[in-house]
């Protein structure tokens, strides 16, 4: 398949490790993912849903104890601990090596290691970066060809002696005990050992174009992000791209492909979804900040996925998708928590059993369906809003960087930073309640910068000071803002009513862009005037938009306190300019009557 010397030796090592049985290049083709599906319904591996009704999907199930990705057996394996930071979990490469190689020492055995060439953003484009997994499960295989640019056309551009991460997966036995997700930066190679999770063995996503890309994205003057990309096209057919970040499983995917809400349709909006979860960013010969979305598909949370939250993506996973961890109706369809229709009367849950609603475990708790954080991997391709430039090699032009959280107090619906340097302090301190997504205490506050605390290949105070450095570098950075969407009032319900209706923001953040609204200025930032927000067709109780741009000057100051604790931990690696960002914050909020 290849003359390419690294890659044979290496295969060879691996081999020589895990000792698979067989070794199968994918070619990338129809005819051998056709053949894949057959292997992995004859052992079970996937259950092939209702031909009619979802053409081409299936349905999986992972380990019980193996169903979100486990930050706490992730490390990052600098050779010095204070490269990995104070934020990741850090081994030595000798001991990590080591302690996996006995895991998959003979692995394999029995077993089929298969070999995926994978480009992440289109095969050839500047951004682009090529890997290879070598996996023993079929699932990451049908994953991974959904998910990113596989086969021959990778090994063609790979050339002779081309880079790539080196991308090392085995389930080996499924044992929580003998599992670990390691990246080796300094090495360009990632080994995932004892897990079968999307998160913790599609290597190409969080591990390569995440922690190892930003790793890279450093030494090469680039950005690494956890963030959507979707262009606002107004009827002057100019798009208004922006990238947004957001923790695990806060709306990112909903918002990537939002439909324009009933009282905006006059104006004939139209959304076009770049991506969903990562974009890479470089700055072009135009001083500005270009990105792409380095993966073809969309692996998204399933429960709460209907009609309502995400039309678009209702559409996209009708065929073509795998699904993981979702209850299976009797007709051979699928349901979770929050889709469409009505409550099935029976099924089988995520775990297997048979399932009525209203069961409930031997403490009371109901007993789901579908695992909270049951997921569909499906083709971006399938989206009725994917963009028309996912293969344009220079990507988009981005015209704001938006970051949120889920907050319940605190964060007004939007704001608009002073300037790059106070931008990357909103970046620094956001900070969002746990969902599913995340292993932890579900509803706890957690400080996530950028949304890459589980994300960054380095010590974050290196990777505040990047960001700082890239908007020095650029002539026209885009403007950087907050959301969110999730503020409630004293009874715990949402102020906001979110999903389409959040166009009106992005249409303010747009508008700012160019210069054609004024703004109010806050200890904070700056928010909209609330007469600059369109609200036609959407009435919201008297007071509400107010109550939703409150800042609580003691809030705020009880907030400054968590970040200084934060902030103290990177010592004396914290970039001066974030501390006076800090500051500078204090200072206006005590100014504030
Ligand atoms: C994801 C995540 O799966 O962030 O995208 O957990
Ligand atoms: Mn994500």
């Amino acid at each position: 398949m290849t003359r390419h010397k690294k890659l044979k030796n290496w295969i060879r090592q691996v081999s020589r490790l895990c000792k698979p049985d067989n070794i199968v290049w994918i070619d990338g083709s129809e005819s051998q993912k056709k053949q894949l599906e057959e292997i992995a319904k004859s052992t079970g591996e996937l259950i092939q849903l209702n031909q009619e009704k979802l053409p081409d999907c299936f349905l999986h199930r992972t380990a019980k104890d193996d169903v979100a990705r486990t930050e706490h057996l992730t490390f990052i394996c600098t050779k010095k601990k204070r490269d990995a930071g104070p934020t990741n979990n850090w081994m030595s490469p000798r001991l990590a090596y080591k302690k996996a190689k006995a895991i998959l020492e003979g692995a394999m055995k029995g077993r089929t290691m298969y070999v995926i060439p994978f480009s992440m953003g289109p095969i050839g484009s500047p951004f682009s970066k090529i890997g290879v997994e070598l996996t023993d499960s079929i699932y990451v295989v049908l994953n991974m060809m959904i998910m990113t640019r596989t086969g021959e056309a990778v090994l063609r551009q790979l050339g002779t002696d081309g880079e790539f991460t080196k991308c090392l997966h085995s389930k080996a036995q499924l044992d929580i005990n003998k599992r670990l997700i390691l990246h080796f930066p300094e090495d360009n190679t990632i080994w995932s050992v004892g897990s079968g999770y999307g998160g913790n063995v599609l290597l190409g996503k969080k591990c390569l174009s995440l922690r190892i890309a930003s790793f890279i994205a450093r030494k090469e003057h680039w950005l690494a992000e956890h963030m959507l990309i979707m262009g606002i096209e107004e009827p002057n057919g100019h798009i208004g791209y922006i990238a947004a970040a957001f923790p695990s499983a806060c709306g990112k995917t909903n918002l990537a492909m939002l439909v324009p809400p009933e009282g905006l349709k006059a104006k004939n909006y139209r959304i076009w979804t770049v991506g969903d979860d990562i974009a890479w960013m470089r700055i072009d010969s135009d001083g500005a900040l270009w990105a792409i979305n380095p993966e073809t598909g969309f692996f998204g949370v399933a429960p709460g996925t209907n009609s309502r939250t995400n039309p678009n993506m209702v559409q996209t996973i009708k065929k073509n998708t795998i699904y993981t961890n979702v209850l299976l109706k009797p007709d051979g369809t699928v349901w979770w928590e929050g889709a469409d229709g009505e409550v099935p009367e029976e099924g089988i849950d995520w775990q297997g059993n048979p399932w009525r609603p209203g069961m409930v475990d031997n403490k009371g708790e109901p007993i789901k369906g579908a695992h909270p954080n049951s997921r569909f991997t499906a083709p971006i391709l399938n989206c009725p809003s994917a963009s028309f430039r996912l293969e344009q090699h220079h990507g988009v032009p981005i015209s704001a960087i938006v970051f949120g959280g889920r907050r319940k107090h605190l964060t007004p619906l939007v704001y608009e930073s002073f300037s790059w340097q106070h931008g990357v302090f909103i970046g620094a301190t956001m900070a969002s309640e746990i969902t599913a997504a995340q292993m932890g205490k579900v509803g706890q506050v957690r400080r996530d910068p950028m949304a890459m605390l589980p994300f960054c290949g380095y010590n974050m105070a290196d990777y505040f000071r990047h960001w700082l450095e890239m908007g020095k570098r650029m002539t026209h950075p885009p403007k950087i803002f907050h959301v969110n969407w999730f503020r409630t009032d004293e009874k715990g319900n949402f102020l906001w009513p979110g999903f389409g209706e959040n166009l009106r923001i992005l249409e303010w953040i747009l508008q700012r862009c160019q210069g054609k609204v004024g703004a109010q200025e806050t200890p904070i930032g700056y928010i909209p005037f609330i007469s600059d927000i369109d609200m036609s067709g959407l009435e919201l109780p008297p007071g509400t938009l107010e109550q939703l741009f409150k800042i609580d000057k003691k809030e705020w100051q009880e907030e400054l306190k968590e970040i200084k604790k934060f902030f103290r931990q990177f010592k004396k690696d914290f970039p001066e300019e974030l501390w006076q960002e800090y500051d500078a914050l204090q200072r206006r909020l005590r100014a504030w009557v």
